[in-house]
């Protein structure tokens, strides 16, 4: 949780056609745009260097740049997004990755991988398997992940959740905030969990940079209960990228 830079990309106009499981109406651009903002300045604020990638109209989800690539300060993987519309979304960062990373791996195979499903924590790499992350997807990233030197394995995502990481984020490096039907797989025995309210499942995609943690600001009893175990909280609005299924990782590579 240790971050020096990211990567955001802009959003287009056509974010208020991105993919969603359930329909809570479109998003606003404006809207998306604001919340986007304001996570740039927090990020800086926690003192990140951020590149802005600009907008891509023919890829309404490409504001989350998380999907298709993976980072670690070793080097960049490019991933293969599980859904149909994303699948090209690798191709639009390839360039950006290759500028700035000596060590550039591609996925093999012919599976996929959703950077949304993968958790780094310090002493291995959790892969989720999910709808957008499959089994043959999985095994070739433990592959790159074995070059880069990085312990991995793979788990699951409960049944319904998107990915892997829409249920659980680090808070440091022993302890995870997990949604309570993620903690109870037992994936986490290892950590220190901290369990998210009930209702406020939304909430579990938070974001440690540094020595802050951001939560949605929808989610006041998460905020509360963070606030209340010594972590330093920045809440950011997500209500209009919450409509499009996305939270606070979606949106940047870290490393
Ligand atoms: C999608 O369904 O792909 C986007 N609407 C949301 C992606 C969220 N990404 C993430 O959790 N890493």
């Amino acid at each position: 949780y240790e971050f020096n830079s990211i990567i955001v990309r802009t959003p287009s106009q056509s974010v208020v056609n991105g993919l969603r499981a359930d329909d809570r109406g479109n998003p606003t651009f404006e809207g998306v745009k604001a919340e986007h903002d304001a996570y740039i300045g927090a990020m800086r604020e926690a003192g990140v260097k951020v590149t802005v990638l600009p907008a891509l109209e023919a890829f309404p989800d490409s504001i989350f740049v998380e999907d298709p690539a993976l980072v670690f300060t070793e080097g960049a993987i490019l991933l293969r997004p599980g859904a149909a519309t994303r699948v090209n979304e690798t191709k639009e960062i390839e360039p950006a990755l290759r500028e700035m990373f000596d060590t550039v791996l591609d996925l093999p195979g012919t599976g996929y991988a959703d950077g949304g499903d993968v958790l780094t924590t310090r002493e291995s790499v959790m892969i989720g398997l999910s709808a957008r992350t499959d089994k043959a997807g999985a095994e070739a990233l433990r592959s790159c992940l074995d070059r880069l030197g990085r312990k991995s394995e793979i788990v699951a995502t409960p049944e319904g959740v998107l990915h892997f990481k829409t249920d659980c984020s680090l808070l440091d490096d022993e302890t995870v905030l997990s949604t309570n039907r993620l903690a109870r797989s037992g994936v986490f025995e290892k950590f220190r969990q901290v369990i998210i309210p009930e209702g406020e499942e939304a909430a579990a995609n938070a974001l440690r940079v540094n020595d802050v943690v951001m939560v949605g600001a929808d989610f006041p009893r998460t905020i509360e209960m963070l606030d209340k175990a010594g972590y330093k909280v920045v809440p950011l609005k997500t209500t209009e990228i919450g409509k499009i299924d996305a939270g606070l990782s979606c949106m940047s590579l870290r490393w």
